[in-house]
Parts: structure tokens; C-alpha cells; sequence
């Protein structure tokens, strides 16, 4: 078999994706999701203007020569575009895989190791009233999980919130829009908030927190102490993860799980994290952390040292990245919790797609390959529109992590 043919398709059906399809001279093809949000052209170009042209000839059943070919033969290795590149790559790859092998994808990973994949939705609300009813609504749709996100107050939007009704979607704006944060409010309101939501819910409903990446360490031992009484599944990047060693401050102070990892795109990123059993749960993904193939090497290092999966899932992931995490999910041994973000049906139009969601579990469905595709005809109608994420400014204007 060899590649004949690949190309990346733009769209924006209510947000901007990015899919790379690969074709090859048996008529067979296979999909792969590269969408890295707020810089969609960058991996289009790295895409367009390098890849594809090393691909053409090659033989798509060789996956991980052409990873080692991606990685190691470019010389810059890492870093966030081309592992998104590569991500795509690799997705499409082992789609086509399972195509030729009739089978789909989980079965050539190894095989179901579970029934059904756990996964966690977003409750949020601008004040407590309206996060509670939020969190509530979650539980009536039979989620097993829910993260938690509430408006803080005095201090005027957050990370998490919808900040007018809509669905929360980050990259809002043109050009960056600028947030305001206060960590002295938010530690002073975040212990309040789970002591209501455990009141109101009791303790069977799992709770996840997303502190996206705004404390210090000895701030976030603080928090991860207080709220200990709340049980929380996890706390999520309490802090920047650039230094890994931070981490052991946190874990001296705290016995509240810690997920980390959606921002990584390279198993080193997360090294020391595992190996040292700083985190819980590491939330490396399919599109951003180099395909399904890497995200096997960090799940079997990680299952040496305790740690889970815990795939990042918000909207800015394609559908299609969703279900070949959902693969990923289904066959790993040391699978966690997956994040679920559900699309709008707008976005949902563009791609098919296998999986479905029952009584807050997903399965990834039984199709040929990894089951998602995309309609080409239908992503034409929805041209690219550029959208930046916020940045993050103190009350005093310094800027500070988003
Ligand atoms: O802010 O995916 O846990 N989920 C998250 C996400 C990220 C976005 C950034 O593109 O932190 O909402
Ligand atoms: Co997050």
C-alpha cells in the first residue's frame, strides 16, 4: 500500500478545526484531527508545506517508522505544532490500519478492556445559584462526574464560564480578549463553592475542579487541603507545569488528587511528574501529544507509578480526535476518566461519527477504523474565522497564566 495523496481541510462551524486525510492507491483512507486552538494556520502550514510531501510514496502500514521519521528526522523535535502534525499523521495512520484489517480500531490497540468509558461534563455558572442548578442539570442527564466552574465573586469573568449564556467556548475573540484574576477571591470562594455543591449533591456524584494553571505551589497545597473534606476526583493543573519538581511542594501538603497534561505534547513533558508520583492522572491527548501512538508509550510508563488516563476532551478537539481517544480509552489497562465537552450540532454536522454517549459512559462503536470522518461538502459552507483564547491580567494589570 503507499499514500497517494493527502490534504488538510479548514472549517468553523461555531469554532475552527482542522483535519488531515490521507489517501492511498487501494482506495482506502484515514482521518486525523490537527486542530490546536488559536493557531490553526501554523499547523496547516507545517502540515501543507512539509509533511504531506515526505508522506507521498511512503507505505501507510509502517506507523511508527513514520512517527520516528516525523520526530526524530526533523531535528527540532517537540513542541506544540508539529506533535499536533504529527498527532494528525499518526490518527490518520492507524485509521487506516484498522480499515485494512477489518477491525475497528480498539481491537488492533489490544482489545475492550471495559465495558464502557467513564466520562465527566462541565457544570458552570457566572454565581453559585446558577452553578449549583448547572451541576444538578449534569447529574439528571446521568453523568457520573462533573467539573465544576463558577463565576467568582468580584472578580469579573473567569476561566470556565460562559460569560453570556452560550455555551462555553474560550476562543471568542479576533484578537485576544484580556480576563482579570484574583487569587486571593478565588481561594477564599473555591472551598464555599464544593462545600455547597456536596451539600446539595451528596457524595456519590465524582467532582473534578479546573484551576487552569493559576496558582503558585503553596497556594495550591492551600487549596488542595481545603478542599480534602469534598473528596474531589481531581484538581486540575493547579499550577504551570513547566517546572515538574514544583509539584513535590503540593503533593507534601495535600492528599487531593492531581490530573495534569493537556497542554503537553511530549512524553518528557510528564517524565519526572510520574516517575516521581506527583500526578494522579495525566491528561495528555490524541491531537496534541503525537497520536495514538505516543499516547500509548505515556499510559504504559504511567501505569509503572499508579498514574491514570485522563484524556483532555473540550470542544476545541475535533469529534474525531474524540473518538480515537475513545479507542485509546477502551483498551488501555490504567484508563481513568475521560473529559467529554459535548459539540454543538452545528459543529457535529461536519463529521460522522460511531460513538454514543449512554447514562454517562461512552462506547466508541463498533465501525471499521475509528469510525469518524469528514464531510468535505458540508465543512465548505464554514470558512476559517481567526480566534485567539484570552490572556490574563491581576486586578494591579500584570499578566499572568490564562
Ligand atoms: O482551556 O481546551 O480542561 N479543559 C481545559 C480547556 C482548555 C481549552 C484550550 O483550548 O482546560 O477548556
Ligand atoms: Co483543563
Amino acid at each position: 500500500m503507499k499514500i497517494i495523496d493527502a490534504k488538510v481541510i479548514v472549517c468553523s462551524p461555531g469554532r475552527n478545526f482542522v483535519t488531515l486525510k490521507i489517501i492511498t492507491d487501494e482506495g482506502l483512507y484515514g482521518v486525523g484531527d490537527a486542530t490546536l486552538n488559536g493557531r490553526e494556520k501554523a499547523v496547516v502550514s507545517y502540515l501543507e508545506d512539509y509533511v504531506i510531501p515526505m508522506l507521498i510514496g511512503r507505505d501507510p502500514q509502517r506507523i511508527e517508522d513514520i512517527w520516528q521519521y516525523l520526530y526524530r528526522g526533523v531535528y527540532w523535535r517537540r513542541g506544540p505544532i508539529g506533535m499536533t502534525a504529527i498527532a494528525a499523521v499518526d490518527t490518520a495512520l492507524w485509521d487506516i490500519k484498522a480499515k485494512a484489517a477489518n477491525m475497528p480500531l480498539y481491537q488492533l490497540l489490544g482489545g475492550r478492556s471495559r465495558d464502557k468509558i467513564m466520562v465527566y461534563t462541565h457544570a458552570n455558572g457566572l454565581d453559585l445559584g446558577s452553578t449549583l442548578e448547572q451541576v444538578g442539570k449534569a447529574i439528571d442527564q446521568g453523568y457520573k462526574a462533573v467539573r465544576v466552574q463558577s463565576g467568582i465573586p468580584g472578580v469579573a469573568g473567569t476561566y470556565g464560564v460562559s460569560k453570556n449564556n452560550k455555551k462555553y467556548e474560550p476562543a471568542d475573540s479576533d484578537l485576544p480578549t484580556e480576563d482579570t484574576w484574583s487569587t486571593e477571591k478565588y481561594l477564599n470562594y473555591a472551598p464555599k463553592l464544593f462545600a455547597e455543591v456536596r451539600k446539595q449533591f451528596g457524595d456519590d456524584i465524582h467532582l473534578l475542579h479546573d484551576v487552569h494553571h493559576r496558582l503558585t505551589p503553596i497556594e495550591a497545597a492551600r487549596l488542595g487541603k481545603e478542599l480534602e473534606p469534598y473528596h474531589l476526583f481531581w484538581m486540575e493543573d493547579p499550577v504551570p507545569a513547566e517546572n515538574q519538581e514544583s509539584f513535590k511542594l503540593i503533593r507534601h501538603h495535600t492528599t487531593t488528587p492531581i490530573a495534569v497534561g493537556e497542554v503537553f505534547n511530549s512524553i518528557h513533558d510528564c517524565r519526572e511528574l510520574i516517575q516521581n508520583q506527583l500526578i494522579d492522572y495525566i491528561r495528555t491527548t490524541v491531537v496534541h501529544a503525537g497520536g495514538i501512538s505516543q499516547l500509548k508509550r505515556i499510559a504504559d510508563f504511567a501505569s509503572l507509578f499508579h498514574v491514570k488516563t485522563g484524556c483532555h476532551g473540550a470542544t476545541d478537539l475535533s469529534p474525531i480526535c474524540m473518538a480515537a481517544a475513545l479507542h485509546f480509552d477502551y483498551s488501555v489497562a490504567n484508563f481513568g476518566i475521560q473529559e467529554h465537552m459535548a459539540h454543538s450540532e452545528k459543529m457535529e454536522s461536519v463529521f460522522t461519527r460511531d460513538y454514543r454517549y449512554v447514562d454517562g459512559y461512552f462506547t466508541p462503536g463498533e465501525a471499521i477504523g475509528h469510525g469518524a470522518d469528514i464531510d468535505e461538502s458540508i465543512a465548505k459552507k464554514y470558512p476559517y474565522k481567526r480566534a485567539c483564547l484570552p490572556v490574563n491580567r491581576l486586578e494591579d494589570g500584570t499578566l499572568w497564566n490564562w
